[in-house]
């Protein structure tokens, strides 16, 4: 259990030009034969073993130009295969392998599963297929022959373009044979052998090449392909429109494959997918699956530059190529999409997911210093604000000049492995500004908190915003720099305009101030009267904000604000102070009382507004979660007093606003057929906000609305199974029965039956989920099914994961172990949801560092002891 350090690092000693792989598949012995064309790194000292990675491989042949080493000539260890003695000229080096498809329950590197052969090569999988110099700098060639039965193998699929296929004369064996022109690490290799169905399509690029796109899946799924079809030409016309960036190879092919540890992998040419993230039919996905389609078909496919062309040096560099690529597929959703509210959507995903893990034992930079398992650093850190870090350059720089960047960027490293450095050196010289402080966002973790007050002078009319930052200590990190942060702010009259920003003796047009200093003062001129301050606007960076506003200011920017994303903002404030004052102090009054029904006055209100898109009063409608009540609690967390102050909350305005909301459930978008548009899917979201809000009141009217059985498409089925499935009556189980009977031959669907169960905020959810683990449809094999059950029990149940008695925590704890002897990568993952136990009231705590201490006591994959040991702290 070693732990790797970035300041350790040292480039190769020896290249791969080519790669020459015949793979021959069978179930449980494929044979892996390859031939490198090698040479020694000439920026390296001559003379260096050469040393190979591998794991779980049977040698068969090792041959160096042509002749065969003997076991002398090598050393076989647990990951590797060295030989002492190569050539300090060009070499060339044959290796053959065996591997056991089947019996790989890990899901990386060749496995087969339900009949399919597939790979995930990242970020270490490719060891698992052969020996090789498995790192991402490591770019080669590849030319890949498949070799295959052709009755149970008739799809043969790699990266790049086919070149050649056929059948093997006199066997019942046939081939295909793949070449990829493009230098790639070995993580994007990808291999793919099964009886799979197809559906094609084709795209015209701007410069005229004609792409041909194909979407493999199990035969039958082939009319559930359409909405990634069309989100995969979306994204290739709006990379080209937006960034200038145009698609290189003849073929893109997708595969949808059962079992997947991962959402999707973008190896080049050939992105593989968790089916979840490709299938949509009306009947069998929500809108909330078809955003995730359309999102996630994007960032695999912005990829090919962010990431494919253009990779990591190493694995510390992961954010280069993720956090870059987030952003770019969120500015796509944004522009697909209605802005403002995606805007809300990732901010509110940073804030549930980042924001704890920046707070915990496992917080760790954009770009991290270390790591023992590179697995569990593709975090909402390394993704999501990674991802911010890039809008927040964007946003300094101004967008022209970071497209600039950005094409500087690919001018210099296209077909290279590079750097965090190389990509904000490029910012940096297109714009010709400094920006070491910034480079802070990469190394330092943890959330800057932003405190700002606004002072008034009525004789001057000057408006005076002091600005104070602090960046908490993190583990490793005991003392911070300040940051430069860009923080959006507005000056809104009493009227509701927007009033000018004179600063320094200019106006400032965009409203950006630079934040660089622990202390900073920014003095506007010319201010006729007390303003109200818009803060943070377009949630311009990753912090936390906190201000002097007191609760009518906070109403006003309800009313008022024109940046919508801060108008949306100002409601949760709102509401999160009425919440974590109950929580706190154990009193559901105090989110009962006249301030709700003020909130309740202004969330109706909003939601009335035909001049807002439904979509964003939809969001308006939904009050902060209870991990976001946690969260802004921050210490001493009981569960259950989050959970029956939000409720106490919806029920209150539910009662308070019934009418307004019963007219938006009943009328709104209620006559038009199905469709996934965004504007569609708008008008079902804000029907289904009103249904939740009325759902919480105990009125006759309350939950029975939840129409389950009349839902015509799964958005409206699933959001009513979910609200009946919180009742104590037969009225749940009667649509659980329903839900399964229909769908229980169809995985993806039964995943949302087993989710909704466990998400269910009941007394008894750990015995529902112990139930349910013995489920003849369970299979804790399935990446999926298992994210379903324990994942959504552990992640989007939190008074049910911690049960005061600590059966929640034994739970998870149990099935974690049980998963981490065969895949370790979802069993890490899976103890992530205990990141946020000190956080928890003492009783609760000591149960959580009970079932921690007892794992770490266990004998653990190096992923889970990397996550528990770090956990436990
Ligand atoms: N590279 C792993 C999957 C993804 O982030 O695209
Ligand atoms: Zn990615």
């Amino acid at each position: 259990r070693q732990t790797k350090f970035l300041r350790n690092y040292a480039p190769p000693a020896y290249l791969i030009e080519e790669v020459a792989l015949d793979v021959h598949l069978a179930p449980k012995n494929a044979r892996i034969a390859s031939k490198l064309r090698m040479r020694p790194n000439p920026k390296m000292a001559p003379g260096q073993p050469l040393v190979l990675d591998g794991e779980d491989l049977a040698l068969e042949r090792v041959a160096l130009d042509g002749k065969d080493l003997s076991p002398g000539d090598y050393a076989l260890s647990d990951g590797s295969l060295t030989i002492n003695s190569v050539p300090a000229q060009p070499f060339t080096l044959e290796i053959v392998t065996l591997c056991d498809p089947e019996a790989n329950t890990e899901l990386s590197g060749l496995y087969r599963s339900r009949g399919t052969y597939c790979t995930q090569c990242e970020p270490e999988g490719f060891r698992r297929i052969t020996y090789f110099i498995d790192r991402p700098d490591a770019l080669a060639v590849y030319t890949v022959r498949i070799e295959a039965d052709r009755a149970t193998t008739p799809v043969l699929l790699s990266n790049g373009n086919l070149i050649e296929q056929g059948d093997v004369a006199g066997t019942d064996r046939h081939f295909a044979v793949w070449h990829d022109p493009f230098p790639k690490p070995s993580y994007l290799f990808a291999l793919v052998g099964g009886d799979l169905a197809s559906v094609h399509d084709s795209f015209t690029t701007a410069s005229g090449r004609k792409v041909a796109l194909g979407i493999y899946v199990k035969p039958g799924k082939e009319d559930r392909c359409g909405w990634a079809m069309e989100s995969l030409k979306r994204a290739m016309r709006w990379d080209e429109e937006r960034f200038g960036l145009e698609y290189d190879l003849d073929v893109f092919n997708i595969v949808a494959v059962s079992d997947f540890n991962m959402g999707a992998m973008e190896n080049k040419g050939l992105n593989i997918f968790n089916d979840k993230l490709v299938l949509a039919r009306p009947d069998t996905a929500s809108d909330a699956d078809y955003h995730s389609i359309e999102s996630v078909i994007a960032h695999e496919y912005f990829h090919n530059w962010t990431g494919d062309r253009v990779t990591c040096r190493d694995w510390f560099q992961l954010c280069l190529k993720e956090g870059l690529t987030v952003f770019r597929d969120q500015e796509f959703t944004s522009d697909v999409r209605t802005g403002p509210v995606e805007r809300i959507i990732d901010a509110r995903m940073l804030k549930t997911h980042q924001y704890p893990e920046d707070a915990g034992p496992l917080a760790h930079p954009v770009r991290p210093a270390s790591y023992i398992e590179i697995n569990n650093f593709y975090t909402s850190t390394v993704y999501e604000k990674g991802a911010e870090v890039c809008r927040m350059l964007q946003t300094l720089l101004g967008a022209r000049p970071f497209r600039k960047g950005l094409d500087l960027y690919f001018e210099r490293h296209d077909g290279e492995a590079a750097t965090v450095e190389n990509f904000v050196d490029a910012m940096a010289d297109v714009s010709g500004r400094d920006l070491t402080q910034f480079m802070l966002w990469y190394t330092q973790s943890g959330t800057p908190e932003l405190a700002c007050s606004l002072d008034y002078d009525p004789h001057a009319k000057t408006a005076k915003l002091h600005v104070s930052q602090v960046v908490p200590p993190t583990p490793g990190q005991t003392s911070k720099e300040p940051m430069l942060i860009p923080l959006k702010v507005g000056l809104i009259g009493a009227n509701g305009d927007e009033l000018p920003l004179k600063l320094n003796g200019e106006i400032l047009t965009d409203g950006l101030l630079e934040v660089t200093d622990r202390e900073q003062v920014f003095e506007f001129h010319d201010v006729p009267a007390p303003p109200t301050p818009s803060l943070l606007r377009d949630f311009s960076a990753p912090v936390r904000l906190t201000t002097s506003l007191d609760a009518n200011q906070i109403e006003f920017l309800m009313m008022h604000d024109s940046d919508p994303f801060n108008r949306w903002q100002a409601t949760q404030t709102y509401a999160g102070n009425l919440l974590t004052a109950a929580a706190r102090e154990g009193d559901v009054g105090r989110a009962t009382g006249k301030e709700a029904v003020r909130l309740a006055q202004a969330l109706a209100t909003a939601a009335r507004d035909d001049t807002l898109r439904p979509a964003y009063r939809a969001e308006t409608l939904k009050l902060p979660s209870e991990s976001d009540i946690a969260r802004e609690l921050a210490r001493n967390v009981d569960t259950d007093a989050v959970h029956a102050a939000r409720e106490a909350l919806r029920a209150k305005i539910g009662g308070s606003i019934g009418d307004t909301l019963a007219a938006l459930y009943d009328t709104a978008g209620t006559d038009a057929p199905f469709s996934p548009d965004p504007q569609s899917a708008g008008l079902r979201a804000l029907r289904l906000a009103a249904l939740d809000l009325l759902a919480a009141t105990k009125a006759p009217g309350g939950a029975r609305r939840a129409h389950y059985r009349e839902a015509s498409n799964m958005t409206d089925a699933i959001m009513a199974l979910s609200i009946l499935s919180q009742l104590q009556s037969p009225v749940r189980d009667d649509a659980l029965a329903h839900f399964y009977a229909r769908w229980e031959d169809e995985p993806l669907v039964l995943d949302k039956w087993f989710a909704v169960q466990a998400r269910a905020t009941r007394p008894d959810s750990v015995e529902t989920v112990r139930a349910l683990l013995t489920h003849p449809k369970f299979s804790l094999k399935n990446p999926n099914r298992v994210r379903a059950l324990i994942g959504s029990f552990a992640q989007a149940n939190p008074s049910g994961f911690n049960r005061a008695d600590g059966a929640g925590y034994a739970l998870l704890a149990g099935q974690a172990l049980e998963i981490d002897r065969f895949n370790p990568h979802v069993a890490a993952r899976l103890l992530g949801a205990f990141e946020s136990w000190r956080t928890l009231e003492p009783g609760r705590q000591r149960h959580a560092k009970a079932a921690l201490e007892d794992l770490a006591g266990q004998s653990l994959s190096t992923d889970s002891y990397e996550i528990v040991t770090k956990t436990l702290g």
